[in-house]
């Protein structure tokens, strides 16, 4: 095989430089992690040949498409990437699957405990109530007292509070601490699957390798106890037509769990949380 250009003394020389390895000062990790990204980058304008212009073409596209590098970083599988590292790590402990974050979260959520009810109201002509309960228990199965829950999610548009400035403040976020059985319980709306912006950046990559921006309708979850590892996951609402086809890859069997249809009547008496359910 012959030698690829990146590898030539005059480019390794280059890449030593530009990554501060002749530099007494700065990080050596940082330096590592810059050599070799720059060093991949320059690999792949070899191997495609990239001329000028397309240099400079996705240069400005990354510029103009900055804003959206959350998104990218979803539709591009790195966050799906963290999944199957976890996987790999917790294989012999088990436990709940981490699916991805993305890029909507937003910390400082009220906080109570036991329940809470996500939603503003001001969907409450259009959306369908959704009661949500659950109990956090460690890996051999010991509930959790204490243990803190962050859920979020979107409206019935797909849209997420603070990104979206329609919505109230931490509309649909919440932060819940488990009961001494180490439950919790929300009262909230089925949220709808969120799709990438139109005309945005994110849309025209995915475009161009011919793929969608969408996600299935889904809830976010953190999961965080004392002397835990923190979880970062998600369940699906089961039945929705893109739940087989997320553009971030974060459907997992194990996290599409039974939704139950029920009447206004039964709901609150079955899971003890606080009506009135319209
Ligand atoms: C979302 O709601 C989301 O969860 C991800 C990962 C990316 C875009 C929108
Ligand atoms: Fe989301």
């Amino acid at each position: 095989m012959t030698e690829r250009f990146v590898d030539t003394p005059a480019v390794q020389d280059l890449l030593e430089k530009l990554s501060g390895g002749d530099q007494a000062t700065g990080d050596p990790r940082i330096k590592a992690i810059v050599r070799r990204i720059v060093g991949d980058l320059f690999a792949t304008i070899d191997e495609f040949s990239v001329s000028d212009d397309e240099f400079w073409a996705a240069l400005n596209f990354a510029i103009a498409g900055a804003p959206e590098f959350g998104l990218w970083a979803a539709g591009l599988g790195l966050e799906r990437y963290l999944d199957l590292r976890a996987d790999a790590a917790d294989a012999a402990t088990g436990g709940t699957p981490r699916t991805i974050e993305g890029p909507l979260y937003v910390a400082g959520a009220p906080e109570s405990t036991g329940f809470a009810r996500m939603d503003d109201g001001s969907e409450d002509d259009k959306a369908e109530v959704l009661i949500l309960h659950g109990q956090v228990r460690d890996v051999n199965g010991r509930p959790l007292v204490g243990a803190k829950v962050e859920i979020w999610h979107a409206n019935t548009l797909g849209n997420y509070s603070y990104f979206d400035k329609s919505q109230s403040d931490y509309n649909l976020r919440r932060t819940v601490i488990t009961d001494a059985e180490g439950r919790y319980a929300v009262r909230s709306i089925v949220p709808v699957g969120y799709a990438c912006p139109a005309g945005g950046s994110t849309e025209a990559i995915l475009s161009a390798i011919g793929r969608h921006g969408n996600r299935p309708a889904h809830i976010h979850f953190f999961v965080s106890s004392d002397h835990h590892r923190h979880l970062t996951t998600q369940i699906n609402i089961d039945g929705d037509p893109y739940l087989h086809d997320d553009f971030a890859y974060a459907t997992r069997d194990e996290l599409i769990p039974p939704v139950h249809r029920a009447t206004s009547s039964n709901l609150g008496a079955k899971y003890g949380v606080e009506g009135p359910f319209a």
